[in-house]
């Protein structure tokens, strides 16, 4: 059998797998694997500016299309330089593998520069760490760890030192690759009619879905069809069931509206699928809680549950359904519809041009979800951006939306976004970046031009890290060191041969966005938003009036009463 170098059986498992790119910045330990990754694959190699942005954006290929997605480092700082990139993927269940490259096997060992002992770190964020230690082993591992990737739905890493890369072996075939499907998972016959005993009997009922719901669009809107319940549902699930939905109540928790949180306190028994949301002060206190999840550690893990079943969304419904009586009442769906409708215009109150200047963002991201291709990808970054896209861009079914709403990083929306847009070239793809989180990963913005990469740039330019800003002012403390100086973004991006627009005046940012959007290539959209925009929690009781009162009393003695003003203003007079 013909040998072959450990480097290139690597790439060539990985294009068996189903890899279409690998994300990264080249290195000396690496090179044997770029090298065979040229000559003997069709794997492409994206050639990004920061490993954590190449993390990013294979975790973001790798969650929309659920294709196993690569990235790959140098040795010691390269492969290190991954690791939040990575922790996205881990919390989100998107399958990456990592080819983090070691420095060979005969220094390693001797605190060699350069040397990392990448296991202890990245065992924390991957669902199999394992180095490279016999070449003629190297496939089997590889398999291992794409299987494990996709199969456990997270990150893979793999250690491979680079004499081990350069090593010749006879490439024989280890184990069968195979990809089942995922199989159909639903409870016990006994905890189906256990389930329909409690959905049958009297009392309110709501439904809260997760994303778990992602292929259960239909049995979810069928659910609460027989059951006229009321659905609210998870900022995860926003994609999958916000949309041309009859029983939609709108989100709950801190970003969500009145109406997901009211119904939630006021059901008598409430059915959460595939739902993991994690602030237990949402969920109700005394109603009975039926919790569906593929996952047996989520059962009860969040709020005391009656039942817990373990099951994939679809699969039971479609069990459960059949043993459901049809309700006739539809007094309490009404009564949360109802004022989903209200809480909803409320919300829309800023998002219009209003007679000042004043840009609020709430404004710029309803013209963006406006303007935006029907099938457009969208990402925002941790921090207001969140907010405002869950909440005024509007999904419909072939749109997606991509935050980092369970491990909270900033900086992931540009870096996510060229994930996307090299995994669905000719679809529209858009960044809703914070200017603090844009600025962190800035350098980036050099591979949309290096790598063609057309995508569309928002920058929420508020001149603060306003979520923190809010946040300190919520606990009554006087905001300190978050201010930032920024430089003019549309010149910053013009100056790298990218188109740069900005937007300052309300009146005109129609206009702005129409023709930002409609421009052939990457741009970068600069917007002055107002900085103290308040975002509304969904029940006055989270709003810490309070600690904002506290907070209007200690900027005034502290000489910055304008600044409390300024916040007064923007939000209660200049509507
Ligand atoms: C990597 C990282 N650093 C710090 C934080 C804490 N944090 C959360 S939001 C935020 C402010 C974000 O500011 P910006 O990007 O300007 O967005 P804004 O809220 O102003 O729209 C900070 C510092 C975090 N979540 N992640
Ligand atoms: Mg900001």
């Amino acid at each position: 059998m013909a040998k072959k170098k450990v480097a290139r059986i690597v790439v060539e498992t990985l294009e068996n797998f189903g890899v279409k790119r690998c994300y990264g910045v080249v290195g000396d330990t690496l090179n044997e694997v770029t090298d065979a990754m040229r000559y003997h694959s069709k794997i492409e190699w994206v050639h990004m500016r920061h490993e954590e942005a190449g993390g990013f954006a294979a975790g973001a290929e790798a969650f929309m299309t659920k294709n196993l997605t690569a990235c790959a480092g140098s040795c010691g700082p390269g492969s290190l330089h991954f690791i939040n990139g990575l922790f996205e993927s881990h919390r989100n269940g998107s399958p990456v593998v990592l080819i983090a490259s070691q420095l060979p096997t005969n220094v390693l060992g001797t605190n060699f520069p350069q040397e990392v002992d990448y296991t202890p770190i990245y065992k924390t964020c991957s669902v199999f760490c394992e180095t490279v230690t016999n070449a003629q082993e190297a496939k089997r591992i590889l398999m291992s760890a794409c299987q494990a990737a996709i199969t456990e739905k997270g990150v893979a890493v793999v250690i491979l030192p680079s004499d081990i890369s350069a090593t010749e072996v006879e490439d024989a075939p280890v184990l069968q690759q195979y990809q089942p499907k995922n199989p159909v998972v639903r409870p016990q016959d006994d905890e189906i009619q256990a389930m329909a005993a409690l959905l049958n009997a009297d009392g309110k009922i709501g439904i809260y879905a997760g994303a778990g719901c992602e292929d259960a669009r239909d049995e979810v809107l069928a659910l609460c069809e027989k059951l006229n319940a009321p659905m609210a549902h998870t900022s995860r699930a926003k994609d999958f069931v916000e949309w041309d939905n009859p029983y939609n109540v709108g989100m709950t928790g801190m970003l969500g509206v009145k109406s997901g949180y009211e119904m939630l306190m006021h059901c008598d028994t409430l059915l959460i699928l595939g739902a993991d949301f994690a602030w237990s002060q949402f969920y109700p206190k005394h109603a009975k809680i039926i919790q569906v999840d593929i996952d047996p550690k989520k059962l009860g893990l969040r709020h005391a549950i009656e039942l817990g079943v373990i099951g994939n969304v679809k699969d039971t419904i479609n069990a459960l359904l059949p043993y459901l009586h049809q309700r006739e009442s539809t007094e309490f769906l009404h009564t949360y519809t109802e004022m989903h409708k209200k809480a909803m215009e409320k919300l829309n109150e800023k998002a219009i041009a209003h007679d000042h200047d004043l840009i609020h963002p709430q404004y710029l991201t309803e013209l963006l979800s406006q303007y935006a291709d029907e099938d457009a990808l969208l990402t925002a970054d941790t921090g207001s951006a969140m907010a405002w896209s869950l909440r005024h861009f509007h999904t419909n079914g072939k749109r997606r939306t991509l935050l980092s709403m369970k491990h909270g990083t900033m900086a992931n929306a540009m870096s996510q976004a060229i994930g996307l847009q090299k995994a669905y070239p000719t679809r529209q793809v858009i960044s809703l970046s914070g200017d603090g989180g844009f600025a962190m990963l800035m350098g980036d913005l050099l591979t949309l031009v290096q790598e063609k990469i057309p995508l569309k740039v928002v920058i929420l330019n508020n001149s603060t890290l306003d979520f923190v800003e809010l946040e300190m002012k919520a606990e009554g403390i006087v905001n300190s060191y978050t201010d930032l100086q920024n430089p003019d973004f549309a010149k910053v991006a013009e100056s790298v041969g990218i188109k740069g627009f900005s937007a300052k005046d309300s009146h005109t940012l129609e206009e702005t966005v129409k023709n930002f959007l409609a421009f052939d290539g990457p741009a970068v959209l600069d917007v002055y938003v107002n900085r103290l925009e308040l975002i509304w929690p969904p029940h006055p009781e989270f709003s810490n009036f309070e600690n904002m009162a506290l907070y209007g009393t200690k900027a005034i003695l502290g000489g910055e009463g304008h600044t409390f003003i300024d916040m007064l203003k923007d939000n209660f007079i200049k509507k």
